[in-house]
């Protein structure tokens, strides 16, 4: 097992602490001034970042700040807490978005990266991959992005309840397999479910790592 049943436990009890919509940026100047530590939630259009988020924290409606229901324009941030720990969290717009425009998908890309390789109190990125799909072209530019600027981040594989139970372990070794030489990569992939809640408890208690104590 990956995390022990006390790291399961700050976890489960960082989650059930406050949590609030801080603001949604558009800008790198409006970002929020925090001293907190911050992890950001990143993947293709779709994959389902904001509904992490929202079965993470068990608050239904928490990531759907865009205009478009259930599409993610902007920065959004998340401050969660209780007595011992606080984190910040980011929803980020996703890419390969087919009906946005190419013109407004390179305006966001440049924000978002800008934002990726300026922020200090950035401890992980998680990347998003849909266990159905293979990794994409652009999947692969944002990895090498990551790695070239020596940032941590870290796999989450999406939407298992899609995938038969007797698949899921061939797509995660696949995975581990495609993403081997990745030196900045955290070595374990999680496996989720934001639909039928799985997972959840292992990736609670890694975040919770990175909370402030
Ligand atoms: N079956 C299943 N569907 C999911 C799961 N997570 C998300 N979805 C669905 O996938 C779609 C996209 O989810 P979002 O959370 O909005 O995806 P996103 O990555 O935030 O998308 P953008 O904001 O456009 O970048 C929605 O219709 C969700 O209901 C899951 O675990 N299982
Ligand atoms: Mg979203």
């Amino acid at each position: 097992m990956e995390f022990s049943n006390e790291d399961i436990e700050i976890g489960r009890k960082l989650f059930t602490g406050k949590c609030e919509f801080i603001k949604s940026c558009l800008s790198l100047e409006t970002l929020p001034r925090e001293n907190l530590s911050e992890v950001a939630f990143f993947g293709r259009s779709n994959v389902g970042k904001s509904s992490l988020i929202n079965s993470l924290t068990n608050k239904k409606k928490l990531a759907k700040f865009s205009k478009t229901p259930g599409r993610t324009r902007q920065l959004n941030f998340f401050k969660i807490h209780n007595n011992s720990h606080g984190l910040l969290f980011v929803d980020l717009p996703g890419y390969g978005f087919a009906r946005v425009s190419k013109l407004e998908q390179r305006e966001w890309k440049k924000t978002i990266l800008n934002y990726i390789s300026s922020r200090q109190n950035l401890r992980t990125i998680f990347l998003l991959l849909d266990a159905r799909r293979e990794l994409t072209q652009e999947d692969d530019k944002m990895i090498n992005f990551f790695e070239s600027i020596g940032l941590s981040w870290t796999c989450v594989l999406t939407k298992v309840d899609k995938v038969k139970k007797s698949e899921i372990l061939t797509k995660t070794t696949k995975t581990k397999n495609i993403l081997k030489d990745r030196v900045t990569l955290y070595p374990h992939i999680f496996i989720t479910s934001s639909e039928k809640k799985i997972g959840l408890s292992d990736l609670r208690a890694y975040i919770a790592s990175f909370a402030k104590t």
